[in-house]
């Protein structure tokens, strides 16, 4: 397998709202982040990911765009930005920026330009659409609820979005618009940026005849995503990204694809396709969903996790690679999800980390999962901020009839504000994020759970992260081993083998409050062994045979 720095490197995001304030107006900033950066140097990682700086009006904070070329007012200056870079550069580190080029604020300049008349210039910039019979052109819904259209009284049409209305899709079928962007791109890497995590890229690709979708079973508005989710010119646009920018420069690339199969990821992904690094895949996000997508409350197996997670680590092995992530801005607290909060919460967060670093591909960490940072519970709708949660909040109580209680607890489980209270830092007020009113509540476990006191415990999750990220760069095994699944239909343990030369990595995780005996075929435990990581007590030789304890994580290294 072809080496390479992105394959080695491990990520951390950073979502710079909810990361620290330096100027106490309760909004985290660019000189937070600076001040910061000997924490993450602390930690080991490599690659800082930036969720989006740029002006924007912030309806979905920051991922609404009116100027890509300028800094968020509240974040800092393109000055500080430039000094931010320097200070990651000088310490070893990078920065990957986000894109977000399938839509923009309807706050830029195009857009403005665009809706003001249907001859001007920029008009094709955007996806326009008179009405069909007076209503919307097709029976779209938009990810953040309503329809994807939204009528412009001005030119007496309606546009696209996608996501929320005040995000309008930027039509891709328009070389000038695609120009315009590859030279933002440029801009951006010759300012020195080490790579892009491409917002939603999967979906800038439209089928043109703009269908209606399925209506599924007490929905309001149809499904288009079979008409832009991979769509007709998807890849010709992204070999045409590469040709015209990436391939000019040494970055790391990654696409965040809803929707996306293995299959699709090869082509993404794959050798010699000159199209992205890696993607972001969102199976083993969307377990438990029901009819209710997000919002169900549905319970989830571990023998599912375990057949999506290998069907991704063998589907992509040799040809493309793996993103490998638990947590982002957009998703609850893994520890709350798929570990335990509770009792266990240190064990679980030990246990999730090892099991996903010990995976093939480049393992993503998000701010806070490092300090095992929990899903909050706020009482009333009105402490979040997040116009999904709010949107949803909406249509699940007036249009599913849901009641009050059943929406939030909903909520509690799925927000997306789950990941975006301020990151806690230390026991002060306001977990020492800002010394001003936060612009989102900071979660009130903050005084048991917080990085200074993570930091001044080695037996902490934040040190165990650490030891992960060392391992990977001690050990190439860790990052280019062949995986193999061991016991698939257990479903408390998720055990797997990986292969390089002539070594061995055996990964046992407990996934349950319970004790987890197990059994391993005999040709393992003829290896000498030694244990790399665990949680429950630190290196040793031999595999150990007695049960898993809950939470419990073991890795060895076979000889
Ligand atoms: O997310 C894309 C996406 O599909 C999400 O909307 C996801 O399905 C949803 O959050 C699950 O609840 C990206 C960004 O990561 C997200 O923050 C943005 O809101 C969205 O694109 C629009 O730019």
């Amino acid at each position: 397998m072809e080496k390479s720095w992105w394959k080695e490197a491990v990520v951390y995001q950073v979502y710079p709202r909810s990361f620290m304030d330096s100027d106490g107006d309760g909004i985290g900033d660019l000189n937070g982040i600076l001040q910061k950066l000997d924490y993450l140097q602390e930690l080991g990682v490599n690659v800082i990911w930036l969720s989006p700086v740029y002006q924007s009006p912030n309806d979905d904070n920051g991922y609404d765009i009116s100027d890509y070329q300028s800094i968020m007012t509240e974040f800092g200056t393109l000055a500080d930005f430039e000094l931010l870079l320097r200070a990651v550069h000088e310490r070893g580190m990078k920065i990957m920026m986000d894109l977000v080029v399938n839509h923009t604020s309807d706050e830029h300049s195009w857009f403005k330009e665009s809706r003001s008349s249907k001859d001007d210039p920029k008009r094709d910039y955007y996806i326009w659409k008179p009405g069909n019979q007076g209503k919307e052109p097709n029976n779209w819904e938009s990810v953040f609820k309503g329809s994807a259209w939204e009528y412009d009284e001005g030119t007496s049409e309606y546009y696209l979005h996608l996501f929320s209305k005040k995000q309008p899709d930027l039509n891709w079928e328009n070389r000038k618009l695609r120009e315009e962007i590859y030279s933002m791109m440029t801009w951006w890497l010759e300012k020195g940026v080490d790579g892009f995590r491409m917002d939603v890229i999967n979906f800038i690709s439209k089928d043109q005849s703009y269908s209606d979708g399925h209506i599924y079973h007490q929905k309001q508005y149809g499904d288009g995503s079979p008409y832009f989710m991979n769509g007709p010119r998807i890849h010709e646009f992204l070999q045409e990204i590469n040709q015209q920018v990436l391939s000019r420069y040494d970055v790391m690339t990654v696409g965040e694809m809803p929707g996306v199969s293995t299959e699709e990821a090869q082509l993404y992904t794959g050798r010699n396709r000159d199209e992205l690094h890696m993607v972001f895949q969102f199976e083993h996000m969307d377990l438990g969903g029901g009819p209710e997508g997000k919002w169900s409350d549905a319970d989830w197996k571990l023998s599912d996790l375990k057949r999506i997670l290998s069907k991704w680590q063998t589907g992509l092995e040799g040809n493309g690679w793996n993103s490998l992530y638990w947590n982002n801005h957009d998703q609850p607290r893994v520890v709350s999800r798929y570990g335990n909060d509770g009792r266990y919460r240190i064990e679980s967060a030990k246990m999730l980390a090892a099991c996903l670093h010990m995976l093939q591909g480049t393992p993503y960490i998000y701010q806070g999962e490092e300090l095992g940072m929990t899903n909050v519970t706020f009482a009333s709708i009105d402490e979040y901020r997040d116009i999904e949660t709010l949107n949803s909040y909406d249509e699940l109580v007036h249009f599913n009839g849901w009641s009050k209680e059943r929406t939030m607890s909903a909520i509690h489980a799925r927000s997306r504000d789950n990941a975006r209270t301020p990151m806690q830092w230390n026991d002060s007020r306001n977990a020492g994020f800002t010394k001003g009113s936060p612009w989102i509540k900071v979660n009130p476990n903050f005084r048991e759970i917080h990085a200074e006191k993570a930091y001044n415990d080695p037996d902490s999750i934040f040190h165990f992260y650490k030891r992960l990220i060392s391992l990977r760069k001690e050990y190439e095994i860790i990052v280019y081993g062949r995986y193999e699944l061991l016991l698939p239909d257990d479903e408390r343990i998720f055990a797997y083998t990986r292969a390089f030369k002539k070594e061995k990595l055996l990964v046992l995780c407990n996934f349950k409050e319970e004790h987890a005996p197990f059994s391993l075929p005999s040709e393992l435990l003829s290896h000498t062994a030694t244990k790399l990581i665990g949680n429950y007590g630190q290196e040793g030789t031999g595999i150990a045979l007695e049960p898993l304890c809950p939470y419990e994580c073991r890795v060895y290294l076979l000889k």
